[in-house]
């Protein structure tokens, strides 16, 4: 097990310093080591009490401590060598400091507003290049008519509030259900994570266009076929940017018993739900995990495209990909465990998973690790992916590093670079999908049939 988290911690201390000097210009910051408001300002239950934002916190350093802050209900965003950053809620901030943290509150998302009101339901005009669920949709529509032998979309269900999720499927003979080898990709789980829905279209994007041109996708588009998820919460996505303040929500927005909203869609897969600490019970924590596995319709949905993907008792989906933001990490299972072999997990399946997770860190430039490397969370889809449907899964943390670069919000200014950033390592899954243990010579023993 990796204990070196980061390799970048210059920069991210470098980036916390600017933050730190940025954060009096910006509307929304706190001064560092306060509260927003002083607690009696902000009644429990009242809007105040219920933003989210985030903190830093100096001395978790391992595994473990992180696993600790993160089982008070916060999400960790940052693991850092003797810190973390964390998104919390005032209440949750205080429950900290109760333990005996220090809590540095950082500067609040970026309002981008060009002092004018913004659009209701769009992103800030400085962040125009986003997409909104509907732009989402248009630019998949514009591309299936661009390429329709190649490119299709099909309805897989329905969020809570009734958004369609769609599951696009990019190959030849796109209306055929080939014997090739099938990968998947999933975005936006969590709301705040708009790049994830932006690497999304530039996959279908690039594929789409690439196809008899670049002769690495045209063999791929050949040879198997690629399901991308693009926007497994709508919802919430929406949600975040709907008041043209982003909300840094990162749940569903279903309802909980108490009036609390939202599930954490990464903790609500149905292998090995809640058993290990990596996921809270509470309703309104960030982790909050659901009342049980598959609870919210979100991972239903997806959970029950992925089963359908079984065709003669045999699953067809090979290798997956789970896009987050942010850390610049390439992550693979199990995160229930600190133990890198597990019950259905052998030296074998754990080599192979990390030889490829490995070589696509090398192109991409993030760095490669066990997911639990960084906190323990169980119920995460990666975890059922793989101990559940034996789909090989890894889990990307896109872009920045650290918050310095924007967090959850960096500027569209980004999206080009960012995401054809991943290019080679989507490439490198897809080639490998047909025998992931070649990468570790293994293809005689397990891909013969
Ligand atoms: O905690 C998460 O769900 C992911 N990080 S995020 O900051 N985007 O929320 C990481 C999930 C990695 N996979 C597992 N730990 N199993
Ligand atoms: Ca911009
Ligand atoms: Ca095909
Ligand atoms: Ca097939
Ligand atoms: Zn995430």
């Amino acid at each position: 097990m990796r204990i070196c988290v980061r390799s970048k911690r210059g920069a991210a201390l470098a980036a916390l310093v600017a933050v730190a000097i940025a954060a009096p210009l910006t509307a929304n910051a706190a001064p560092s080591g306060d509260d927003p408001k002083p607690r009696a300002a902000a009644p429990a239950g009242s809007a105040d009490d219920r933003r989210i934002r985030q903190y830093e916190i100096h001395g978790p350093s391992t595994a473990a401590d992180r696993t600790k802050i993160a089982s008070s209900g916060v999400s960790v965003d940052e693991a850092r060598d003797h810190s973390v950053v964390v998104s919390a809620t005032a209440e949750q901030a205080e429950l900290l400091r109760g333990q005996g943290h220090k809590l540095k509150a950082l500067a609040g998302p970026p309002k981008r507003l060009g002092g004018k009101a913004a659009e209701p339901k769009d992103f800030p005009a400085e962040d125009a290049k986003y997409h909104t669920y509907a732009e989402m949709n248009a630019e998949i529509d514009r591309q299936i008519a661009a390429h329709p032998d190649l490119i299709s979309k099909k309805v897989i269900g329905k969020s809570h509030e009734g958004r369609d999720i769609i599951a696009v499927k990019l190959s030849d003979k796109v209306a055929d259900d080939e014997a090739e080898p099938e990968v998947l990709f999933t975005h936006h789980q969590h709301a705040r994570e708009h790049l994830t829905v932006e690497m999304a279209l530039y996959l279908v994007r690039t594929f789409g266009d690439g196809y008899g041109s670049d002769e690495r996708v045209t063999k791929m588009l050949d040879e198997r076929e690629v399901w991308i998820v693009p926007d497994v919460n709508p919802d919430g996505g929406e949600y975040d940017i709907k008041t043209g303040e982003y909300q840094s929500w990162r749940l569903n927005r279903q309802p909980n018993e108490g009036g609390d909203t939202g599930t954490d869609l990464n903790r609500n897969w149905a292998y090995k739900w809640g058993c290990c600490g990596g996921s809270s019970d509470v309703p309104g924590s960030e982790t909050y995990r659901g009342s049980e596995a598959e609870s919210a319709p979100e991972t239903k949905v997806v959970a029950d495209f992925v089963r359908g993907r079984v065709v003669d008792g045999k699953q067809q989906i090979k290798a997956a990909i789970d896009f987050h933001t942010y850390s610049e990490l390439v992550l693979w299972p199990y995160g229930y465990t600190t133990d890198d072999t597990a019950e259905g997990l052998t030296q074998d399946d754990r080599d192979a998973h990390a030889a490829v997770g490995e070589a696509m860190a090398e192109s991409n430039g993030y760095t490669p690790q066990q997911s639990s490397d960084l906190y323990v969370t169980d119920g995460s889809i990666d975890d059922w992916l793989w101990g559940d449907q034996k789909i090989f899964s890894y889990t990307f943390e896109m872009y920045p590093s650290s918050a310095g670069g924007g967090g959850f919000y960096p500027p569209d200014e980004v999206i080009e670079k960012e995401t054809s950033r991943n290019k080679d390592a989507v490439l490198q899954l897809l080639e490998n999908a047909d025998c992931m243990y070649r990468s570790i010579g293994k293809e005689e023993q397990y891909c013969k049939a």
